[in-house]
């Protein structure tokens, strides 16, 4: 018989405004526990107790399932929020966005880019020579669904990884997202930084540069965080379908992080 997962989605909102939300892809046998987790992440979030939590559940057939190599890691050393909005500008413009375009992405998730300066619940899509906006629905944003780590693939990541630290789902779920995003879907290159109050690091990935960790985004306390894809020359309809498609990361490059940056 054909191996068959499961999409597990999760939001949680409080008065529509976007506080937490989670992807994974599953056996049938891990649904429940990852169910249970995903509920706790909404229960316990920082900024307190949604009045809305949607879980779906969603066959998915393995035949449909893409594998895909995460991206490489390495760490900028930067002290202080301008420094590393500078330095994800730098790294963009490295990726081959414009420099406009870049500061433009980073102003965006500074200032809020939803409706009256909120988070978004989606992630932005720009073009990476125009810095167009090209999300259809501009206040939603777009979603990566389908995501997740094979566990054998999981492990390995976790034991290169561990001695720096890194070895957790928060930066699991990050690195599996971009390493979707620019293997399967055309994106040049991803920026990214949390809108979690107390987590303050961010990343810019692309095909060439890997995942470029930048530990200061933004001030200590900002709810203010977010996801840009930049992208060319793409219909932005089969581009957001392309973010739904199901991926496994299946293997991790040697080295998975690079040193001495
Ligand atoms: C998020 O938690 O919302 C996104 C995480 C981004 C940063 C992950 C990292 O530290 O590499």
């Amino acid at each position: 018989m054909q191996q068959e997962y499961y999409s597990v989605r999760m939001r949680a909102a409080e008065d529509g405004a976007h506080i937490s939300g989670g992807e994974r892809l599953v056996s049938a046998e891990e649904i429940e526990a990852r169910v249970q987790a995903l509920v706790r992440r909404a229960l316990t979030h920082e900024l307190g107790r949604p009045d809305l939590i949607q879980v779906t559940v969603e066959r998915v057939l393995g035949s449909d399932v893409r594998g895909v190599q995460a991206l490489p890691i390495s760490k900028r050393p930067v002290q202080t929020v301008e420094q590393g909005r500078a330095m994800a500008i730098e790294e963009l413009v490295k990726a081959g966005i414009s420099r406009e375009v870049a500061a433009q992405a980073v102003q965006w998730i500074a200032t809020g880019p939803g409706p009256a300066g909120t988070v978004m619940r989606g992630a932005l899509v720009m073009d990476a020579d125009t810095g167009a906006r090209l999300e259809s629905d501009p206040a939603r944003g777009v979603r990566v669904s389908k995501i997740d780590w094979q566990p054998e693939a999981l492990a390995s990541w976790q034991d290169a990884v561990r001695a720096e630290g890194i070895a957790n789902e928060r930066i699991a779920e990050a690195l599996a997202i971009a390493s979707k995003v620019v293997a399967t879907t055309g994106t040049v290159a991803e920026l990214c930084w949390s809108d979690d109050p107390g987590y303050v690091s961010g990343y810019v990935a692309s095909s060439a540069l890997g995942y470029v960790r930048i530990p200061h985004l933004k001030e200590w306390g900002s709810p203010l965080g977010g996801r840009v894809f930049f992208v060319r020359g793409v219909d932005v309809l089969d581009y957001e379908k392309a973010l739904q498609t199901p991926v496994l990361i299946d293997a991790i490059q040697s080295p998975a992080l690079v040193r001495g940056e």
